[in-house]
C-alpha cells in the first residue's frame, strides 16, 4: 500500500479488494489496445458481461491514438474472455469518441449510458442493445454532461438516471460539479431535473463529484457509488502526464426507493480510496478509482468494479449489508 497524498485517505474496512487485481488490462485484449478501464458490468442472458473503455496506442511509448470500447464475456464476474474486435466505436465530422460506459438490463435489454467527445462540448448518451453488436442511440444531451447512469426499473412510472453537468461559468469557472437526477417517460425527453448531492456535502472531496455505477435495489434502499475528488495544486508529477493533480476515490449513499431524488444515508469517508500499486504507481493517471459496475449477488455480497489509474480494470467486493450500514443518515 502506497498513498502518500495528503491528506491521507483509506479505503473502508468492510471492502475487500480481489488478490488477483486488476481483472482487465491490455494484455487481455486481442487488438489493439494500452488503457483498460472505467467498464460498465451487469449480468445479462446467464452470464457476467463487460463493455470496457480502450484507449488505443503504444503503452511503452506511452502513445494514446484513439478510444473504442471492447466487450467480455465472464462465467463468474472475475475471470473475462474479451471478444476479437471493439463493440462500439462512435466517431464521425462532429463525434470524437465515445467512452465511460455503464450498462443497466431492463426489460430483457442492455442500455448503455456514455460519454461523448464532440467538437462542441461534452455530451451524455444512451444506447440499447440486445446482442452488443446493433446499438441503437437513444438519447444524446447537451453539453456538458457525462457520468449517466440509468436506474434499473422505472420508479413512480418514470425511467430515472443519475447525470452529472458541468457548470462551469456558473460554478465560478472552477471544478465545482455535483451530482443531478432527472427523469423520463421515454428514455429520450428528460426533465424534472433536481441537484440530488453537491460536492460541498462529501468531506473527502474538494473539486468534483459524479455518479459511479447504476444504483443496485436493497431493501433499505437504493444503494449506489459514486466518485469524489480532491485536488491538491502542490501535488507532484504522477503518471504519464506531466501534471496530474487529482485524486479520485470511490464513495457510497443511499436513495429513497420511492423517491430517490432524496438521499437517505451518506458515508462521511471513502468507500475505495487509491492505495495499491495499480492504483497510485503503475499508470496513466495515478491515484484514480473511477466505479462503473456494481453487482448485487443473491448471496449478499457485492460486486464493484471500477478503473484504477486510468490504466486498469479492477474489482473488489464488500457484504450488502456492511455497505449499507456505512451510510448515515444526512442532514
Ligand atoms: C474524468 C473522466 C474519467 C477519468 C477521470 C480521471 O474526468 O475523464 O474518464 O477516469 O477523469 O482521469
Amino acid at each position: 500500500m502506497s498513498n502518500q497524498l495528503n491528506p491521507t485517505l483509506e479505503s473502508s474496512p468492510v471492502i475487500k479488494r480481489y488478490e488477483n487485481n486488476p481483472v482487465l488490462s491490455y494484455k487481455d485484449v486481442p487488438y489493439n489496445a494500452a488503457l483498460i478501464f472505467n467498464a460498465g458490468v451487469a449480468k445479462y442472458q446467464g452470464k457476467y458481461v463487460m463493455v470496457f473503455r480502450n484507449d488505443y496506442g503504444s503503452v511503452e511509448e506511452r502513445r494514446l491514438d484513439g478510444t473504442n470500447l471492447g466487450l467480455a464475456f465472464s462465467d463468474d464476474g472475475i475471470h473475462w474472455e474479451v471478444q476479437d474486435k471493439p463493440c462500439f466505436d462512435l466517431k464521425d465530422e462532429e463525434i470524437l469518441r465515445a467512452y465511460d460506459p455503464r450498462l443497466t438490463v431492463m426489460d430483457g435489454k442492455v442500455y448503455m449510458c456514455f460519454a461523448v467527445d464532440t467538437r462542441h462540448g461534452i455530451r451524455g448518451g444512451i444506447a440499447v442493445t440486445e446482442d452488443f453488436e446493433k446499438f441503437e442511440i437513444i438519447s444524446m444531451t447537451v453539453p456538458d454532461n457525462r457520468n449517466m447512469v440509468l436506474f434499473p426499473e422505472k420508479i413512480g412510472g418514470k425511467y430515472v438516471r443519475l447525470e452529472r453537468p458541468f457548470p462551469v461559468y456558473g460554478r465560478g469557472g472552477k471544478d465545482r460539479f455535483d451530482i443531478w437526477i432527472s427523469d423520463s417517460p421515454d428514455l429520450v425527453y428528460w426533465g424534472n431535473s433536481k441537484l440530488l448531492l453537491g460536492v460541498e456535502n462529501v468531506p473527502y472531496a474538494n473539486d468534483k463529484i459524479g455518479p459511479g455505477a447504476p444504483p443496485v435495489k436493497t431493501e433499505k434502499g437504493w444503494l449506489t457509488t459514486f466518485h469524489a475528488v480532491d485536488l491538491d495544486p502542490s501535488r507532484g508529477k504522477n503518471g504519464w502526464e506531466s501534471a496530474w493533480k487529482k485524486r479520485y476515490c470511490a464513495g457510497i449513499m443511499l436513495l429513497d426507493l420511492e423517491d430517490p431524488s432524496k438521499v437517505i444515508g451518506l458515508c462521511k469517508d471513502p468507500l475505495i480510496a487509491p492505495e495499491t500499486d495499480y492504483e497510485t504507481v503503475d499508470g496513466f493517471r495515478t491515484n484514480v478509482i473511477f466505479p462503473g459496475g456494481m453487482i448485487l449477488e443473491d448471496d449478499g455480497e457485492v460486486k464493484i468494479y471500477y478503473g484504477a489509474a486510468d490504466t486498469v480494470e479492477c474489482l473488489a467486493t464488500a457484504h450488502v449489508d456492511d455497505l449499507i450500514k456505512l451510510c448515515k443518515p444526512v442532514g
